[in-house]
């Protein structure tokens, strides 16, 4: 039978460089939660099957060319478009397990504009286009240094996949970090099952605060 949904769902958020294992977690969530009877769902940004997502996968492939402040809107876009099926999904009680959002949008595009940027482009621009998307209840960040990264093996096959570049968003990330209150830091270089087991401990009591009614719907950027 389906399992019955009473409070709303809870949104779970991985977040990390490129390599950190934030798919792999996300998979193991899925499947803890699923023989859980919790009702789930698992999205992934940028979502490549939507029409913004095919020219989004043709940019990183390096196949077309875009400017980098048009790839940041379609990354948003591609949220955006989705927007109100994520509120229904949490309305309706379904957790959602989401690969990658809007702090990636923001760290990945930030971390290409210089410091001060002469136009006013700065990490407070880079927010506003996803500004009013659900907010995630918790931002699970792998934390894995470029170097570690880059040793775990097909590294470089697409755009942003190098070292010095997610050094630079890794900085990018640390100043997302300290304005979001619901950031916890894991461990990327543990052990798959021992983070998994740390993942599913935060996701329940997520879940149980969102069940409860103890957490309202929050929106971007609070
Ligand atoms: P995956 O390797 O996870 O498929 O991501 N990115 C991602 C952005 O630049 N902006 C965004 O808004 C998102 C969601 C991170 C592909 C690459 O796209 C980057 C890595
Ligand atoms: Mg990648």
């Amino acid at each position: 039978s389906v399992p019955v949904a009473e409070g709303r769902g809870a949104f779970i958020l991985f977040e990390g460089l490129d390599r950190c294992g934030k798919s792999t977690q996300c998979q193991c969530l899925l499947e803890h939660l699923t023989a859980q009877q919790v009702p789930v769902q698992k999205l992934s940004f940028p979502d490549r099957q939507q029409e913004t997502g095919k020219l989004i996968a043709d940019f990183l492939q390096r196949k077309i060319q875009l400017d980098p402040l048009a790839v940041h809107l379609l990354f948003a876009a591609n949220r955006q478009n989705v927007r109100q099926q994520m509120v229904d999904s949490l309305a309706a009680g379904v957790t959602l397990i989401v690969d990658r959002y809007a702090y990636s949008g923001v760290a990945f595009t930030a971390a290409q504009l210089e410091a001060p940027h002469p136009r006013g482009l700065d990490l407070d621009w880079c927010k506003t286009p996803d500004t009013g998307l659900p907010a995630p209840d918790v931002v699970i960040f792998l934390r894995l240094s470029p170097q570690d990264a880059a040793a775990r093996g097909q590294y470089g096959a697409e755009a942003y996949e190098k070292i010095d570049f997610q050094e630079k968003v890794q900085e990018q990330f640390d100043k997302l970090r300290d304005t979001s209150p619901n950031w916890v830091e894991l461990d990327a270089l543990l052990e798959q099952d021992s983070i998994a087991q740390q993942v599913s401990t935060i996701a329940a009591e997520a879940i149980q605060d969102c069940r409860q009614g103890k957490r309202p719907m929050q929106y971007l950027w609070s």
